[in-house]
């Protein structure tokens, strides 16, 4: 069984990496990811100045998934551009860089810095963070996305990405889908972010089970497996050409191979991962290889995007 990918001119040996914000803050967890048996590497989002995030207790995980109001804690642009130019490109895992600017202007910095900079790293521009109190996310406002990815493209013109917050409606996969088309050099999309907003509770303290916004925090791991899927296959009928990357409820080699079968390209792992430490990644694919080989799949292509309706 040959579980490769390439995509975008990349060489993945296998279509797993973490999702942005787990094991990916600190240069000790990115080499963590890097040194596992995960086939790329993505930074936690970013700004330009480094911020320590909401108070704790700001995540919880839960027997269905997790909770978090994490508030965009990261040590800043410059570290993760760091990371970036000392990165080992040639031992062929692919990074990526998540940028998560509080205001346009702030994406449109790094961006251009980026620009600049002439790295072989890719960006995944964060238009979905759930938790910053006061701020909606940028993905369920299509104007302003629109106009968002206009300026973006003006200071990048390499290849890039964006991680989409989920929809819920058909009439909004479409008009994301509209805008997203407008726009060649965005290469791919990521879905989901964790379902923003969600509220957790614990019956025996009688207590929500995180300190900011009074308990709200998005959701991820087992709660969100289905929203994931309907945004992989939806995203991937309306964008042909663009990749998707799915991200969303990936505990086993199971959920990957549904993530695959709607048309992902590759896959994140987060909540998951976070619980289990980097063994998951080695793990899952042990387990994907195993249900390839059982229904006879010699590789990815055999069945990626190739989920049947009735
Ligand atoms: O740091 C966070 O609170 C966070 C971010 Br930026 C995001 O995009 N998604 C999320 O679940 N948490």
């Amino acid at each position: 069984v040959d579980l490769s990918v390439s995509w975008l001119g990349l060489a993945m040996a296998n279509p797993l990496y973490n999702a942005s914000g787990v094991m990916c803050r600190s240069v000790a967890e990115l080499e963590q990811v890097r040194t596992s048996a995960a086939a790329a590497v993505i930074t936690k989002s970013c700004t330009p100045q480094p911020r320590t995030g909401n108070p704790e207790p700001r995540y919880c995980a839960t027997a269905l998934g997790s909770i978090n109001s994490m508030g965009l804690p990261n040590a800043g642009y410059p570290y993760y551009l760091d990371y970036a130019r000392s990165y080992p490109y040639a031992a062929g895992k692919p990074l990526f860089l998540s940028l998560s600017g509080m205001t346009l202007q702030e994406n449109l910095d790094m961006l251009s810095d980026l620009a600049a900079a002439q790295l072989p790293c890719l960006p995944e521009v964060n238009l979905s963070c759930p938790n910053l109190p006061g701020k909606p996310q940028l993905g369920y406002d299509f104007q302003a996305c629109h106009e968002a990815l206009t300026q973006m493209a003006r200071v990048y013109h390499g290849p890039f990405g964006v991680k989409l917050p989920p929809y819920f409606d058909p009439v909004h996969f479409a008009r994301m889908a509209a805008v997203l088309n407008a726009f060649p050099a965005l290469r791919f999309v990521t879905c989901i972010n964790s379902i923003g907003n969600g509220l957790v509770i614990d019956v025996d303290r009688e207590s929500v089970v995180i300190k900011p916004k009074d308990g709200l925090g998005g959701l991820g791991g087992s709660y969100v497996l289905p929203t994931a899927l309907a945004n992989v296959r939806e995203f991937y009928r309306l964008l042909p050409g663009k990749h998707v990357v799915g991200c969303g409820g990936i505990n086993s080699g199971r959920e990957a191979f549904m993530h695959i079968l709607a048309g992902a390209t590759a896959v994140q792992i987060g909540t998951c991962l976070y619980e289990e430490g980097e063994g998951a990644f080695a793990r899952i694919l042990d387990e994907l290889r195993a249900l390839m080989a059982h229904k006879g799949y010699q590789r990815l292509d055999d069945f990626r995007g190739k989920l049947k309706t009735l």
